[in-house]
């Protein structure tokens, strides 16, 4: 067994990480980047290693500063967790080259998993059914057409090579849709994987989203620990997880029949360590989406129905040992879910919500399991992902399973930021989820948003305009850039109603988001309307700016927030460059009147 492991990550997950260490007798490493001096992880590590500057690229995705610190620290292995350098198969084998072991899968099988046309030509041979459709690139919207007539018929999916969790997912229901969908797939695979090949899938227009938890050894032994339901889902970012999976409990054999289809799909790319089938649902059929091949978000939900040690397992197999379960031990008990806490306003369209925590009480009790990497004064940093902590419940059925996440969510205080809790509140005391309704989409057309008092509609009293806007984002999740198009009602970012004065002035909240509206109080500053970094600056002193132009773009959460200007006008100042931290409320612009006003 290893004596110490690096720890790749952050937040949660690297104290997740960090404790299996200890129960295993390993020492370990944190790493961290400066803006998280001060978190948990740091200090519940046995030693800690600065990386590099706060962006993830000079830290957490700093190959060459992190194998440094392997050197320094002599680790002997490294643990990725999720996201980062996770899935990363040149990472892997840097790693396997310097002589230090990568907690995951050979990095072939990690880079076979990462083209999703691949992926589907393995399993195809392999006897795992895929949805059906192209396990070939399709070159042009000429060709998609020709193959969905005679083979697949629409609604059909266009999905990008590259992608996966969602990234480059288009849907045109019929042929007038194609072409778009089709472009809008490429150019999406394009810009973030710097691949524009695309494939095609029969679109499933009711499915569930169901995954398959395996584990693997170098021995041979592959096995199954059942399933997740991972449906609620917003922008293709889970929200609620849950196992067992109703839609296969209720089906006998069910389980086993998916649970067979994920272990010929692990063997069929030689997995070793933790590794998820993921899959749609529907009318009984399972159908192979894509392989997470690294410990998920949502494992912990299987550890409580299984009482295994998904982490811990993943480290064994990594180190040559053989899995501590065999398949015939492993049997699920109770029901479990799991909500992400994330630090996001989602009465405002899920806005991101960064910020100082100030009181902290975490819930307790009998079957409550928190999974946290943040405390007490703790900052929700606009740098990374949102999620605060995972807050996982376990109890004898989803019934009462339901009503603990109830009491648990009730208990929670985080005082300082605005959380899902309210949302998750919502969705667990509503009739869809006891009726264990299919919730595709839910959060995006708002049906259920309204029904459940989350209307995201503007409070009585609020200054925005009540008309639906298209909000576009870039976020970055777990590595990755999604592209997020938000429709709905207006919101201006962060804090709007708490947006700091600005020279004794409430600041002009100026965002793509307001575009179209009067604007805020009028004068000349143009004030950021959330906390975060200067991403890009579109305009310099002296240049002529027409109203709704592009001025800057504010990162914050991992979102770019497009600023514009509030007015047309001269800039006259410009106080802010690239890479620029700026406060809430904190001077952009300002912009003066094209012509000098009168006594000016
Ligand atoms: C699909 C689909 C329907 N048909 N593929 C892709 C990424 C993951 N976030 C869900 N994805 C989907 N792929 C085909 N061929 C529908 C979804 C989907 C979904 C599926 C189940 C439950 C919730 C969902 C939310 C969004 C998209």
């Amino acid at each position: 067994m290893f004596e110490k492991v690096l720890v790749a990550n952050r937040g949660e997950i690297a104290i997740r990480i960090i404790r299996a260490l200890e129960e295993l007798g390993i020492a370990s490493v944190a790493v961290y980047s400066e803006i998280d001096r001060d978190a948990l992880h740091v200090r519940r590590a046995d030693e800690a290693y600065l990386l590099g500057g706060p962006t993830a690229a000079e830290s957490y995705l700093n190959v060459e500063r992190l194998l440094e610190v392997v050197a320094q620290s002599g680790a002997q292995a490294v643990h990725p967790g999720y996201g980062f350098l996770a899935e990363n198969a040149p990472f892997a084998r840097a790693c396997e080259e310097a002589g230090v072991v990568f907690i995951g899968p050979p990095a072939s099988a990690i880079e076979a998993m990462g083209s999703k046309t691949r992926a589907r030509e393995i399993m195809k041979a392999a006897g795992v059914p895929i949805v059906p459709g192209t396990t070939e690139p399709v070159a042009t919207v000429e060709d998609a057409r020709r193959i969905i007539d005679a083979e697949i018929g629409y609604p059909v999916a266009i999905k990008a090579a590259g992608g996966g969790g969602g990234k480059g997912f288009r849907v045109a229901m019929d042929e007038s849709e194609l072409e778009k969908a089709f472009e809008g797939a490429a150019r999406e695979g394009e810009k973030f994987f710097s691949d524009a090949t695309v494939y095609l899938e029969r679109y499933l227009p009711d499915p569930r989203h169901v995954e398959v938890q395996v584990l693997a050894d170098r021995h041979g032994n592959v096995i199954h620990l059942g399933e997740r339901d991972c449906s609620i889902q917003r922008r293709h970012q889970k929200l609620i997880e849950e196992s067992p999976a109703p839609v296969v409990d209720a089906v006998e054999g069910m389980r086993e029949r998916i649970g067979r289809i994920a272990t010929d799909a692990a063997r069929a790319v030689d997995y070793v360590g933790a590794g998820t089938i993921e899959g749609l649902w529907q009318d009984g059929e399972y159908y192979f989406l894509e392989m997470n091949t690294r410990v998920q978000v949502e494992h912990c939900v299987t550890e409580m129905v299984t009482g295994v040690d998904i982490v811990k397992e993943g480290i064994r197999a990594a180190a040559g040992e053989p899995l501590s379960v065999r398949q015939e031990d492993v049997a699920l008990r109770g029901h479990a879910i799991e909500c992400r806490i994330n630090a996001e306003d989602a009465s405002k369209n899920f806005a991101p919500a960064p910020g100082r925590i100030g009181a902290y009480k975490e819930p307790s009790g009998p079957g409550v399991r928190v999974d946290s990497g943040i405390g007490p004064g703790g900052e929700v940093s606009p740098m990374y992902d949102p999620m605060v902590a995972k807050l996982i419940v376990w109890d004898t059925d989803r019934e009462q399973a339901t009503r603990r996440m109830l009491r648990a969510l009730g208990e929670y205080e985080i005082e300082g930021l605005k959380t899902l809790i309210p949302f998750h509140r919502a969705i667990l005391a509503s009739e869809q989820w006891a009726r264990g309704e299919t919730c595709r989409d839910l959060i995006e057309d708002r049906r259920w948003l309204k029904t459940l008092a989350f209307d995201p509609a503007p409070a009585a009293g609020d200054d925005e305009p009540a008309e639906t806007v298209e909000q576009a984002y870039t976020v970055e999740v777990s590595g990755k850039r999604f592209d997020v198009k938000v429709i709905g009602p207006p919101f201006a970012g962060g804090a709007p109603a708490a947006a700091p004065a600005v020279n004794g002035r409430r600041p002009a909240r100026s965002t793509r988001s307001r575009s179209g509206s009067s604007g805020g109080a009028g004068g000349d500053t143009l004030a950021s309307p959330m906390q975060g970094n200067v991403f890009k600056v579109l305009v310099e002193p002296g240049q002529t700016v027409e109203e709704g132009a592009l001025v800057a773009i504010i990162e914050a959460m991992k979102m770019e927030n497009e600023i514009t200007a509030h007015k047309s006008g001269v800039i006259a100042e410009l106080p802010i460059k690239v890479g620029d931290a700026v406060a809430s409320g904190a001077t952009l612009a300002v912009i003066k009147d094209p012509e000098p006003a009168a006594g000016d």
